[in-house]
């Protein structure tokens, strides 16, 4: 289908804001009903500056689960965000004063378009879905979070990467003045993740820009952070500086530090133990909020599902990978 660009429309053609809002209702329709996403040229994805500010045009994804959602407190502070300390409170406590303005995005290695792009420039041809995913920690809890983002297979597809490139890299900014977890050895920083190119190219995994409609908060890795749904929640890097091309498969950071415990494809796999702990079972983080004997059973484990319930999407992946070796 050929879409126009915004500069290609005539004034002639630009419709009264009751056409708009049909148009937006359409487009909205579209998504839900799985048809083809047409609202990406017509609504460039802008990310205000201030904290807490509502994302525009932001319109739902057929890949959101229908589960209930966690609170935005559970979202913003129970993290993971080493940079800003080990301690769940830590990344919500120390993250606070963090500007994550300006912001650019180095693209290198083997694609054909590379160089360095504003945060702007980088998300802006790209069309804000909210996604609601499971997230599952490989410590055995999980959420459910309404992200806001733009498709990753749609980004990577305006860098053009060339056939070399089988795995695509991603770092966190690496600067201890304003990250003050990395100034101690907790992990290599900077914080390195990668996917194969055909994972990165696969319609799930986003570049979050928000969660509940809003711009995203700092312990959830403002101003830019990958979701990858179906994979353990470290995979999912924050506050992205740089994205590579290349033909090698990356060290990533908890490889390195452990690399018994957590491997490269990082698939949420119920069968597949952490070597000091089951991965059969997860907590659903805030689920025995509640009162009396409703919060008892409620704080019961659920059982694990075989790549977080993304197998639909993703499990022709790895036909033919043994999924126990390479873990
Ligand atoms: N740069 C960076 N990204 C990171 C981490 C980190 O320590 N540093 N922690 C990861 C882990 S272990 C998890 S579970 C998720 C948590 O995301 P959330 O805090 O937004 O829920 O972020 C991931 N991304
Ligand atoms: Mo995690």
């Amino acid at each position: 289908m050929l879409i126009k660009k915004a500069a290609d429309i005539r004034p002639s053609e630009i419709t009264s804001k009751e056409n708009y809002l049909n148009r937006r209702q359409f487009m909205q329709a579209a998504a839900m009903a799985g048809g083809t996403m047409v609202a990406g040229e017509a609504l460039p994805a802008i990310i205000p500056d201030e904290r807490r500010a509502k994302l525009e045009g932001v319109v739902p994804s057929r890949f959101s689960t229908d589960e209930t959602t966690n609170s935005y407190e559970d979202i913003t502070t129970y993290n993971n965000y080493y940079e800003f300390g080990v301690r769940k409170e830590d990344p919500y406590r120390n993250s606070q004063r963090f500007e994550p303005r300006p912001w650019s995005i180095e693209v290198s290695g083997n694609a054909e378009v590379t160089g360095s792009f504003a945060l702007e420039d980088f998300v802006k041809p790209h069309t804000l879905e909210e996604r609601i995913y499971r997230l599952r920690c490989v410590e055995a809890w999980s959420m459910v979070i309404p992200w806001v983002g733009i498709s990753l297979a749609d980004v990577i597809k305006k860098f053009k990467p060339l056939a070399s490139a089988k795995y695509v890299v991603f770092e966190t900014l690496l600067d201890p003045d304003r990250m003050p977890g990395q100034r101690s050895r907790s992990l290599r920083w900077p914080y390195v993740e990668g996917l194969t190119i055909a994972e990165a190219t696969n319609p799930l995994p986003i570049l979050a820009v928000g969660v509940y409609g809003e711009v995203l908060p700092n312990q959830n890795g403002a101003p830019l952070r990958l979701i990858v749904p179906w994979k353990y929640g470290f995979k999912s890097i924050k506050g992205i500086v740089r994205m590579h091309f290349t033909d090698q498969q990356p060290r990533t950071s908890w490889d390195l530090a452990a690399p018994h415990e957590y491997g490269f494809y990082a698939n949420v796999n119920p069968k597949v133990a952490h070597p000091r702990w089951s991965q059969a079972r997860e907590r659903r983080i805030g689920a025995e909020q509640g009162s009396g004997l409703q919060s008892l059973f409620a704080a019961k484990k659920q059982a694990t599902v075989l790549f977080n319930g993304y197998g639909e999407h993703v499990a022709h992946l790895y036909t033919g990978l043994d999924l126990k070796k390479n873990y």
